[in-house]
């Protein structure tokens, strides 16, 4: 009897698209109504601070609406790190706090975290629920002007990519769910395993690296991640 693989999971905006949060590249999604060069880099906070600040201002309130919460995909996840017989990472992409709000703890934020804020000046970071601009004194050093969101830009290195890479060169197991492939180094991850361990998508519609994965399932995360875990589980358990 084989052993159970160690598993590493890869989540993007579509996982919380079901919980009423916008993707990026879906038609109604964000950078269908703001470009990512006028928000998401670094070169843009430099240039206009008041835009970018803007547009996390508003995803984070967005956050904290009442009907944004878990949704079965993200409950699936957390069920299946409770009860996965070896190891489980979960790298999400994503900026919202819906992981951890379902239960998830062996967690990475590898492109930050909405309700987490840094200061430039001191590099504090801190938890961080509602506004800020360029005027938002820094609790820890005072000064004013330096406090971001604590979110990864483009040209940015990811989180924690040392722990990240270690998870995929042990796992047997990579499942990437509600991710477009667009975006590197994430989009890279399935290379960097499919050698050696089997790589599973399941996304609404096949993604830019569909070809690269062995198995995938195409359907709303809310239904085929929970019945993609329950068999999974009972295979392993
Ligand atoms: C880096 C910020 C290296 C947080 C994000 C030129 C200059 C500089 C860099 C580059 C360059 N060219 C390429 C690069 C690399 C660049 C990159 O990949 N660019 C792309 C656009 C080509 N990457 C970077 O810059 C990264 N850093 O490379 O650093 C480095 C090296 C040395 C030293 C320093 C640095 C940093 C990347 C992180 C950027 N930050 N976000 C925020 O605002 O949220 S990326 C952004 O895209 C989000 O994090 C998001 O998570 C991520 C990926 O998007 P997806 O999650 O996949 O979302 P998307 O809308 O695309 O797709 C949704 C999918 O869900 C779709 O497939 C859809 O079908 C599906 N779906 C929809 N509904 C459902 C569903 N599935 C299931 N159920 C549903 N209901």
């Amino acid at each position: 009897m084989a052993l159970p693989p160690d598993i590493v999971v890869l989540t993007g905006a579509g996982i919380s698209r079901e919980s009423g949060l916008a993707t990026f590249r879906d038609a109604d999604g964000a950078w269908a109504r703001v470009r990512l060069e006028d928000v998401a880099t670094p070169e843009a906070f430099a240039r206009d601070p008041a835009q970018v600040h803007g547009f996390y201002n508003a995803r984070r309130a967005g956050l904290a609406e009442p009907s944004v919460v878990p949704n079965a995909a993200h409950l699936a996840l957390a069920d299946l790190e409770l009860r996965w017989p070896a190891a489980f990472l979960l790298v999400t992409q994503n900026v919202d706090d819906l992981h951890e709000r379902a239960g998830s703890r062996r967690l990475v934020h590898m492109h930050g975290e909405l309700l987490r804020a840094r200061c430039v000046r001191c590099d504090a970071d801190r938890p961080w629920t509602g506004p800020m601009d360029a005027g938002t004194q820094c609790p820890a050093c005072l000064l004013r002007g330096g406090m971001r969101p604590d979110i990864v830009w483009f040209g940015e290195m990811p989180y924690e990519m040392d722990r990240i890479s270690d998870a995929l060169a042990r796992c047997g197991l990579f499942v990437a769910i509600g991710t477009s492939g667009n975006v590197y180094p994430a989009a890279g991850f399935v290379a960097e395993v499919r050698g050696r361990a089997a790589t599973v998508e399941l996304n609404l519609e096949p993604s830019e690296g569909a070809a690269l994965f062995h198995e995938a399932h195409h359907g709303p995360a809310t239904r085929i991640v929970p019945a993609y875990v329950a068999d999974l589980l009972a295979r392993w358990t």
